[in-house]
């Protein structure tokens, strides 16, 4: 079925005129489809859900459909205290009045509205939009927090589990095809010691979770400053895009993932691995505006944990992109071969700054939050 007739299934007013290819998501694709009336015009994001990664996407649509108004309504409450207009995308069912479309090769299509006048960035661009996006995912963990997550069911289970991808990881390493790429990539094998020297610090957050220190919470999952809108007007933060992984987790798992993409000024996908960056100005603004949204639900224990978060959730990505490429680049979506080996070194070379200024981020983490 062809992407024209699959946006008409959904219920926008008018005459489709486009749909065009938006976005740099690394597992679905994304589209917007542009309706026109006589009078004005209605522009949707549309989606295909990647089956293979969310295998059961029906899960997906429903949290979204509980966050999104969970958000919605408490956002409406508090609107007239707020600074701004804060904005979460809401669903846009299809004209049968289902919330998903399945065509007929079995594509697993959605459609969300589209936030207007409001862009979201690849890289941190100021120390000022480090902590809008800091606020933003602060606001979000506010909001949720009353949210039951032990009645949610996640998306993706084991989702940042880091000690799940290190499994992975090793049934990986003992196929053929991974045996290979290791034999013949000096890079390769030294990123594979990489893996090896963190091997115990990959159960740090999963240990504090068994031991009760910290508690499963409702969490975004994919906070990457890509995924968070900036008013184009007002400069300020004002949405979380991509709520496909929202489900119960750490909020160190957000906390960290954040982090080690807004202080990259390099952004995820630069090949010189001397540009990587973790960037100290950008963190504490980050932290700053986290702190001032979702300041009073913390713990002890939580902050406790934040430094190993930052430098955890680097590794751990780099473990996914690395794992990947082992296996032949099946997960993460690729242009070339080598991507996702690219992708894991600048993972692993955060993780390696954020590890040799562990005491200066301990010291701003100590201070804003
Ligand atoms: C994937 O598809 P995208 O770009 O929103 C991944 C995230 C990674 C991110 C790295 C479901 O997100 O976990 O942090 O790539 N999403 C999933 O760019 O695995
Ligand atoms: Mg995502």
């Amino acid at each position: 079925m062809d992407l024209a007739s699959t946006a008409r299934q959904f219920a926008r007013e008018g005459r489709l005129v486009t749909v065009y290819p938006t976005g740099n998501g690394n597992v679905n694709e994304t589209y917007i489809a542009v309706f026109r009336t006589t009078y004005d015009e209605h522009r949707i994001v549309l989606q295909r859900i990647n089956r293979h990664v969310f295998r059961r996407p029906e899960i997906l649509m429903e949290n979204l459909r509980r966050v999104t108004a969970h958000i919605h309504r408490r956002l409406l409450e508090e609107a007239d205290q707020a600074d701004r207009i804060w904005q979460l995308p809401a669903i846009v069912p299809c004209r049968d009045g289902k919330d998903w479309f399945i065509d007929d090769e079995g594509n697993f299509w959605r459609a969300l509205t589209l936030i207007d006048s409001a862009r979201a960035y690849e890289t941190a661009q100021t120390t000022e939009h480090a902590y809008e996006v800091g606020s933003v995912l602060g606001n979000f963990h506010r909001l949720l927090s009353d949210m039951d997550a032990a009645a949610i069911t996640h998306p993706l289970p084991g989702f940042h589990v880091t000690p799940r991808y290190l499994e992975m990881y090793d049934e990986t390493c003992r196929t053929e095809r991974a045996q290979r790429l290791l034999e013949n990539s000096v890079e390769a094998q030294r990123l594979a010691r990489f893996v090896e020297e963190r091997r115990d610090f990959a159960n740090c957050l999963q240990r504090a979770l068994d031991r009760g220190e910290l508690k499963l919470r409702m969490i975004h999952g994919d906070p990457k400053v890509n995924n968070i809108l900036i008013d184009e007007y007002t400069a300020k933060g004002t949405a979380i895009i991509d709520l496909d992984t929202v489900g119960p987790g750490l909020i160190h798992y957000d906390f960290g993932d954040a982090l080690r993409s807004i202080a990259n000024p390099a952004g995820e996908e630069v090949e010189k691995l001397s540009r990587v960056d973790f960037s100290m100005e950008l963190c504490e603004g980050f932290c700053r505006g986290y702190i001032r949204f979702a300041g009073d639900m913390l713990t002890d224990a939580d902050r406790a944990y934040f430094y190993d978060s930052i430098r955890l959730l680097a590794f751990e990505l780099g473990l996914r992109f690395f794992q990947d490429y082992l296996a032949g680049n099946q997960y993460f979506r690729v242009r070339f071969p080598e991507q996702n080996l690219n992708r894991a070194r600048v993972q692993f070379r955060m993780c390696e700054i954020i590890e040799a200024r562990e005491k200066a981020i301990r010291k701003i983490l100590a201070d804003c939050v």
